[in-house]
């Protein structure tokens, strides 16, 4: 790593875990595991049909014991615990395999499969494996729990910390996304703006990919440990 970076942003998407087996964003006819997005991933969906969206996450929760952390994310886990400077792997993916990695520094902007969200209480807890089973909340007992993931339309986390990281950024490297979701596929910008040097890692050329000083193609597994190691 060149010796003037100190502060290093890193955004992460669902390319970086497809190795471990975990679908990307955009399947075949755009169907993602065999649903339209605006079927289970807005809130009027789950208006509309809670049961369905709940089978959609508690799937996909039951999918995620069964996989493994990659080559990629064991990278980024080494580049965390070495980095003395500044580090934040901003994740759009609702996966835990970051952590399971062990990278510390992770804020999960699109919230999280092992997480639950209390409608009733406002609570978060740790996901029952199968929410449509369980949906009564530990802490007020109401039967209001809900995915804590963040649908279309609904307001990332962390956006201020990860509106400063930006600001103080040497290094911006996007790793696993097509730059199609928003605010994310906007932080580039951000960085790049501010003076960051911008590097892409992607399967194939992304809808942001005019934004980075560099893009490398190829498997997260491949050029993640590349560029770390
Ligand atoms: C918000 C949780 C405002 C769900 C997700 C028009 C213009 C601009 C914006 C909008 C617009 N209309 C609507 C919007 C806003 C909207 C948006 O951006 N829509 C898009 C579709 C146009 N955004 C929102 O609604 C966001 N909220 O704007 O709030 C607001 C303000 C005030 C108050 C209230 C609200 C919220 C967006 C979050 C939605 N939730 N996830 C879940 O996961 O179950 S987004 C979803 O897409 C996933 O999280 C996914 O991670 C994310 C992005 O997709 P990618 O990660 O990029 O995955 P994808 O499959 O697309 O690409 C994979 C890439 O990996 C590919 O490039 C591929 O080449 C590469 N790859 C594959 N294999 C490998 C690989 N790379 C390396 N190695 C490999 N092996």
């Amino acid at each position: 790593m060149a010796s003037d970076i100190s502060n290093i942003v890193i955004l992460t998407g669902a390319g970086i875990s497809a190795e471990s087996g975990l679908a990307t964003f955009r399947g075949p006819e755009g169907l993602w595991e065999g649903h339209r997005v605006e079927d289970v991933a807005t809130p009027e969906a789950f208006s509309r049909d809670p049961a369905l969206v709940q089978r959609f996450y508690d799937a996909r929760r039951a999918n995620l014991a069964t996989v493994e952390p990659n080559a990629a994310h064991e990278a980024l886990a080494r580049l965390d615990a070495g980095w003395d400077g500044e580090l934040l792997i901003v994740t759009q993916n609702v996966d835990d395999l970051h952590e399971r990695a062990g990278a510390n520094r992770v804020l999960h902007m699109h919230g999280e499969l092992n997480s639950a969200w209390c409608l009733e209480c406002d609570t978060r807890t740790a996901s029952p494996a199968a929410l449509l089973e369980e949906p009564s909340c530990p802490e007020c007992g109401e039967a209001a729990l809900r995915p804590d993931i963040v649908w279309f339309g609904e307001m990332p986390y962390g956006m201020d910390a990860i509106e400063q990281a930006l600001m103080d950024a040497d290094l911006f490297v996007s790793i696993g996304t097509s730059g199609a979701v928003y605010p994310a596929a906007g932080f580039v910008q951000t960085a790049r703006y501010r003076g960051a040097r911008t590097l892409e890692l992607n399967l194939d050329p992304s809808q942001g990919s005019i934004f980075f000083d560099e893009s490398r193609m190829g498997p997260a597994s491949e050029l993640v440990p590349a560029w770390v190691d």
